[in-house]
């Protein structure tokens, strides 16, 4: 059916976490179907930009999977339908059976959104407070608590890196042409390949769709990138590439880290990193003598060995080379809720952070409030008084996606409760007591808190472009029922709320902060308490936007002078922007900073950036032995690197076999020359992925 650009509906894409506008055109004999998907012009970020998978967004919203009714597992390990009375009542039963006995932090709480959905993980925030769960995980805490852990530490609140405008831009296993995770990300390719005056360097030990573009690829040893950025870090300090007034200025510890990589042998390091010293020295000098300097880091050395170490060096190589509070540098960004929470380190003197917290039983670190989910089938598997006893999965899939999926059945299944809440019927669904059926993202009000744009930042709420399936309920809905067959608030307690709501949102805004201070539930059940007393005065379907009515409050109370540049000022500033976000089409400008406020929000007494981390700096003392982290041996040749986004890959948000159709998806890839050398009688250092590197267009100042 041909659809005329007039009758599309704006939205955003849910494929990756870049989540760029689209219109989209619905037809099919149902009226359902995504016909035509476009990139949204009026988007201020994306501006019409889109990759090849958001065209086939269909394959989500009509998935083959879809489940269309709560599902309880039976005796025989079969599923049944039952009513969502019956699901209720019953999932509210057993939850708080298992808090009664053993204590609402037995119930462990996972995931709460995807690349497109974090409504529903916020408004859990109301369910979490009404069970007293305490221990919450994500596919965050696979990959990025170890960056939060190292940005916390050194610069506070969340960054943004702006390789968009550095004039040396630089990714370290990131292959953005696939996987983008950053605005436009192929005209950005585009663009930097055509300048002369800028250079690209990628790290990456394959030759990839993105090293294709660099100036300077360093094809490093998988799992050695620590060795790479060390050296890199070594030559610039002992070339003294170093701007020495603004570090004295700006900067605390830099004298120590001086110290540290005064004496680090480069060109070992770069051969024990499979790399041709002279090309990694380039690298380094280009990144030294650059004007401005930015580095995208991603999975590729976020899940590899000595990660959080990787990621220290790379934000050392930034900072320690001035690249901080200007354009084509880090931007210290301000959002309605951050998606990864800084991390509150209490660091001695020494600069080693004391009282991490732990989970009880394996002792894992707790970072930006996040558990490490490697470690949850580890967290129950087991005999001690503490481990969890339940567990919530929502808008996930770690059976999938976290290591050691067939531990992590078996843990799931001796667990006194287990709920999955999806739209499809997952691996880890299969797994759990109760399956409840989610809306679609195009079903419901939704949105994300992935955007960091600096200096101005956005936030976009999505309307529904469709009715909900029959059947099934938006998160907010779910838990809402739940928070009230357990009971929590008597009858007429949140009345004189809800009355208010009605009068509009100033008499909402006067008596909410009145009755909040006035009762101590409210303040533990914040988004569920919004979701029933203002959301039924918002518009139909609304509701589940009401928590976004309360971070627009605090955002208007943090941040006054970046909303008043938005557009949004006076008392009622956090109003205005809500009303804003829920009316417009598309992405809003929530805030405006300037490049001085960088400085005011490093969240130090000193307002400097701290650039020791001392458990990292005793970790960079141990490369001088050379021992990588995972050794290659006669019986285990190869090292294998996983990830590899692909053009038909979208973590498990497709689950459709047809969107990928004749398309390969999965491959096992190996560099000719290892796939051609026969196993038997070749030394480690022959085997695994194959060092080397070039330069492209060398480009030295
Ligand atoms: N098409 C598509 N796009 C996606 C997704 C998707 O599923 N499909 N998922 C989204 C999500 S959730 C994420 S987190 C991002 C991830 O985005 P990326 O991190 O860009 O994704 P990958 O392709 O898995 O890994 C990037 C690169 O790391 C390299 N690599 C592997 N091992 C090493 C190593 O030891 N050192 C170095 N330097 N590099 C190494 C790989 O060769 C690969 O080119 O993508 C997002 N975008
Ligand atoms: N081997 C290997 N494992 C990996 C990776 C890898 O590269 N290789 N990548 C890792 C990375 S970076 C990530 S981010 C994780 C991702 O792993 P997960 O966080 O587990 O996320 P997704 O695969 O994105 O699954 C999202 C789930 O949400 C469901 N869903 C979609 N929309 C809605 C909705 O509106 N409501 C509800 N309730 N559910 C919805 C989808 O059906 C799907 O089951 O995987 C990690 N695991
Ligand atoms: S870059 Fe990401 S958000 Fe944008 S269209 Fe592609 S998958 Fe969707
Ligand atoms: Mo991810």
């Amino acid at each position: 059916m041909a659809a005329s650009t007039a009758e599309m509906k704006s939205t955003a894409c849910n494929l990756c976490f870049v989540n760029c506008g689209i219109k989209v055109a619905l037809g099919g004999e149902d009226g359902r179907r995504f016909v035509k998907v476009l990139g949204d012009e009026d988007h201020p970020t994306s501006k019409g930009y889109i990759c090849n998978k958001a065209s086939r967004i269909d394959y989500y919203q009509n998935n083959s999977n879809r489940l269309t009714s709560p599902m309880r597992r039976t005796p025989d390990g079969s599923y049944e339908a039952v009513d969502w009375d019956t699901a209720i009542r019953d999932i509210a039963r057993r939850l708080a059976a298992v808090r009664d006995t053993h204590g609402g932090e037995r119930i462990f709480y996972y995931g709460g959104g995807g690349q497109g959905n974090h409504l529903g993980g916020a408004s859990a925030l109301g369910l979490r407070g009404a069970l007293g769960i305490k221990y919450k995980a994500n596919a965050i805490s696979q990959e990025k608590t170890g960056l939060s852990w190292v940005y916390s530490r050194m610069i506070g609140e969340g960054p943004q890196i702006d390789v968009h405008h550095a004039q040396v831009a630089m990714f370290i296993g990131k292959n953005p042409f696939m996987s983008n995770g950053m605005d436009q990300a192929r005209t950005f390719l585009r663009d930097i390949r055509k300048d002369p005056a800028r250079t690209l360097i990628v790290i990456d030990p394959r030759r990839s769709e993105t090293t294709d573009y660099a100036d300077i690829h360093l094809a490093v040893k998988a799992g050695r990138d620590a060795w790479c950025m060390a050296a890199i870090l070594g030559h610039i300090v002992q070339s003294d590439l170093l701007p020495m007034a603004w570090l004295a200025e700006h900067t605390t510890g830099y004298q120590d880290i001086i110290d540290h990589f005064r004496t680090i042998p480069v060109d070992a390091f770069a051969v024990f990193a499979g790399l041709q010293p002279e090309l990694l020295r380039q690298a380094a000098q280009v990144i030294g003598n650059a004007e401005t300097f930015a580095l995208e880091e991603d999975i590729g050395i976020q899940m590899a060995p000595h990660s959080t170490l990787v990621t220290y060096l790379n934000f050392l190589t930034m900072l320690m080379t001035g690249n901080f509070g200007k354009p084509g540098t880090i931007g210290l960004i301000t959002q309605l809720a951050p998606i990864i929470a800084t991390h509150r380190a209490r660091v001695d003197a020494d600069g080693r952070e004391v009282g991490v917290g732990r989970l009880p039983v394996t002792g894992a670190p707790i970072v930006s409030g996040l558990y490490p989910g490697a470690f949850l089938a580890e967290e129950i598997l087991n005999d001690h008084p503490e481990r969890p006893r339940a567990l919530i999965v929502e808008s996930s899939n770690p059976v999938h996606s976290l290591p050691e999926s067939g531990k992590l059945r078996q843990a799931i299944r001796s667990l006194e409760f287990s709920l999955a809440v999806d739209v499809a019927m997952t691996e880890t669904a299969m797994e759990c007591d109760y399956v409840l059926p989610a809306s679609t993202q195009y079903e419901k009000w939704e949105a994300t808190f992935f955007p960091r744009n600096f200096p101005a930042n956005i936030f976009h709420l999505r309307k529904p472009l469709l009715e909900p399936a029959a059947n099934t309920l938006g998160e907010p809905e779910i838990h809402a029922r739940l928070i009230e067959a357990l009971g929590v608030f008597e009858p007429g307690e949140l009345d004189a709320l809800f009355a208010a709501g009605a009068r509009g949102l100033e008499a909402y805004q006067a008596a909410f902060f009145a009755e909040a201070a006035a009762n101590p539930k409210i303040g533990k059940l914040l988004p569920y308490v919004m979701y029933r007393t203002l959301g039924p005065h918002l518009g139909d379907g609304e509701a589940a936007t009401a928590p976004v009515w309360g971070l627009c409050q605090v955002y208007a109370m943090k941040h006054p002078a970046e909303i008043a540049r938005a557009g949004f000022s006076g008392p009622n500033a956090g109003n205005q922007l809500f009303n804003a976000l829920r009316e417009s089409s598309t992405a809003v400008v929530i805030g405006v900073s300037e490049y001085e406020d960088c400085w005011q929000r490093l969240p130090f007494p000193d307002r400097k950036l701290q650039l020791v981390i001392r458990e990292l700096l005793d970790e960079v003392a141990e490369l001088y032995k050379l021992a990588p982290l995972v050794a290659t041996s006669n019986e285990y040749p190869f090292s294998l690197v996983a990830g590899s986004r692909r053009a038909y890959t979208a973590n498990c948000a497709i689950r459709d076999p047809r969107w990928a159709k004749g398309r390969q998806v999965t491959a096992l890839t190996m560099h000719p020359e290892d796939g051609a050398l026969p196993l038997a009688g070749r030394s480690p250092g022959e085997t695994g992925n194959r060092g080397g590197g070039h330069l492209d267009r060398p480009r030295l100042r």
